[in-house]
């Protein structure tokens, strides 16, 4: 790697070709980076020609620079938005301070652990997707699979520049791990319940590109506030990238609900599935199950680990100067408990809710989402509608996570809940019949049979262009 020149070969704004130091450790990082991922990331496709955008400048229309790239020469940059000159600390203890331009002591472990967990989500969702290239729906679904991949791939390296950057050896040996881990596996699983769930056909990528991606987006907006200057920076930038990823999941999942409505309608019994669509009930069980355990993502509902990070300054709130108040040392949320049968409201100090405060924006986002694939459902005259359940549903993190709930939030047994599972979860069968639409369409322009085509294509070519070229 001697002589390798940084700024051709790894984009950035952060003077790597200058620090001695961050090219030592990377140096011995990006081969590691590289060899997993030809072992972990796309399966195939390696040696093909895909339509990406790469960032390589966070100048306007920099950061969006479409080529014919292949996957490992793609070049993942290191950048950091622009320094927003005299920025002081925006909420929490510290409120009216100078930011902090290197890690205070006494901050340490605390923002290593939260970068480490926000880095393992990034490798982690690159090994969940890994196979779907194999049976991609068209040329222009593959080439955005690739595109989301990089892109984490990316992430992935802005959280390394900091834990190399800024924490030692510490850091470098949380870096070698986010390499060891493995998404599902027994031994050296991935940290957060989501990214250890398979992914194994195209309706669950939509699912979590618009629900899983959608907790990246509020995650990296509160930290984004963060009184670390380098984080701050560095997750504002991936913020411009996340957009693009939630715009996948979205409309993929709304072509597969016009593609549904088209064949049920040609049907005599008005089943989709009986013409090789997938079915409005069907990708209701899926949003069930992505949006509970993307809801898992925030942490619990009282959280005294939330309350620490907000006091430090080192997450905030989503768009924290929306807010009149910046210590929220006083008011109280709501949170409604289960005691037995029943649930009761208990008035939770603001700062032990900052979980659930940043997962009633995602709710918010997320309830858009669902409105806009039901406005597309009303123009097709359909009657079925998506709905997303309750908060409390499904829910294996935080308060609700010892006890059953219907969709509504009702409180059920055990039993009850069991006996329904089957009507509000993916099944067995569900997943093989989706498993056995899953067959690939590598022409250009051509769509499976249970998608539709999306109404434009990606950077103002046709939606038949050659996007990836093996
Ligand atoms: N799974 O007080 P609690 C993204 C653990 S996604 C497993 O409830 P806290 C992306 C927790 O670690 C964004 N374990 O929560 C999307 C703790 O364990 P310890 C990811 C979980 O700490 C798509 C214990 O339970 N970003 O970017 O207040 C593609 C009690 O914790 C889970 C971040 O996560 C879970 N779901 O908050 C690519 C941001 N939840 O320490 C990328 C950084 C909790 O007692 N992380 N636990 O052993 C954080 O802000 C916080 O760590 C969390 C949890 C919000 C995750």
């Amino acid at each position: 790697m001697a002589g390798i020149d940084y700024n051709e070969r790894i984009p950035n704004n952060v003077g790597l070709s200058s620090d001695r130091r961050l090219q030592r450790a990377l140096e011995k990082w990006q081969p590691a980076f590289l060899s997993w991922w030809q072992d972990m990331g796309p399966e195939g496709w390696q040696a093909s020609d895909v339509y990406l955008r790469t960032a390589i400048s966070t100048d306007k229309g920099g950061w969006a620079h479409f080529d014919h790239v292949q996957m490992p020469d793609y070049r993942w940059g290191i950048f950091l938005a622009d320094a927003e000159p005299d920025r002081t600390i925006g909420f929490g203890d510290h409120m009216g301070q100078p930011v902090w331009q290197e890690v205070p002591g006494e901050y340490r472990n605390v923002l290593q652990r939260i970068i480490v967990t926000q880095a393992d989500t990034e490798p982690a969702s690159v090994e969940q997707q890994r196979a779907l290239g194999a049976t991609a729906p068209s040329l222009y679904d593959l080439r955005n699979l690739f595109q989301v991949n990089v892109e984490e791939g990316r992430h992935l390296w802005a959280m390394v520049y900091l834990l190399h950057g800024y924490f030692g050896r510490g850091g470098r040996e949380e870096a070698d791990e986010l390499l060891a881990r493995r998404s599902g596996d027994e031994d050296k699983p991935r940290m957060l319940d989501a990214f250890n769930q398979a992914c194994p056909d195209w309706l669950t990528f939509f699912c979590f590109t618009t629900f899983t991606d959608r907790d990246g987006k509020y995650q990296l907006g509160a930290l984004a506030e963060s009184a670390f200057d380098p984080l701050s920076r560095t997750t504002r930038f991936m913020l411009t990238e996340e957009a693009h990823h939630l715009f996948v999941g979205q409309m993929g999942i709304e072509r597969i609900l016009r593609r549904g409505v088209e064949l049920a309608k040609l049907d005599p019994n008005g089943d989709a599935r009986a013409q090789g669509g997938i079915d409005l009930a069907t990708v209701q069980k899926y949003v069930n199950y992505w949006y509970s355990y993307s809801l898992d993502l925030f942490g619990s509902e009282v959280s005294s680990n939330a309350a620490d990070f907000f006091a430090s300054g080192v997450k905030g709130r989503w768009k924290e100067s929306k807010y009149d108040d910046h210590q929220a040392l006083e008011g109280s949320i709501r949170i409604a408990e289960r005691r037995g049968d029943d649930l009761v409201d208990t008035d939770v100090p603001l700062r032990n809710a900052m979980n659930e405060v940043l997962r009633g924006e995602y709710v918010a986002d997320c309830e858009k989402v669902v409105d806009k694939w039901n406005r597309a459902l009303d123009k097709l005259d359909w009657p079925e509608r998506i709905t997303l359940p309750s908060t409390r549903f499904h829910r294996h993190q935080g308060i609700y996570s010892d006890a059953t709930f219907d969709p509504s939030g009702h409180p059920i047994s055990e039993e009850a809940f069991e006996a329904k599972r089957a009507e509000w979860l993916p099944t067995d069968a569900d997943r093989a019949y989706v498993g056995s639409l899953m067959k690939p369409n590598y022409e250009a322009g051509k769509m499976a049979h249970w998608i539709a085509p999306p109404r434009r294509g990606i950077n103002n070519q046709p939606v038949d262009y050659a996007y990836v070229r093996s």
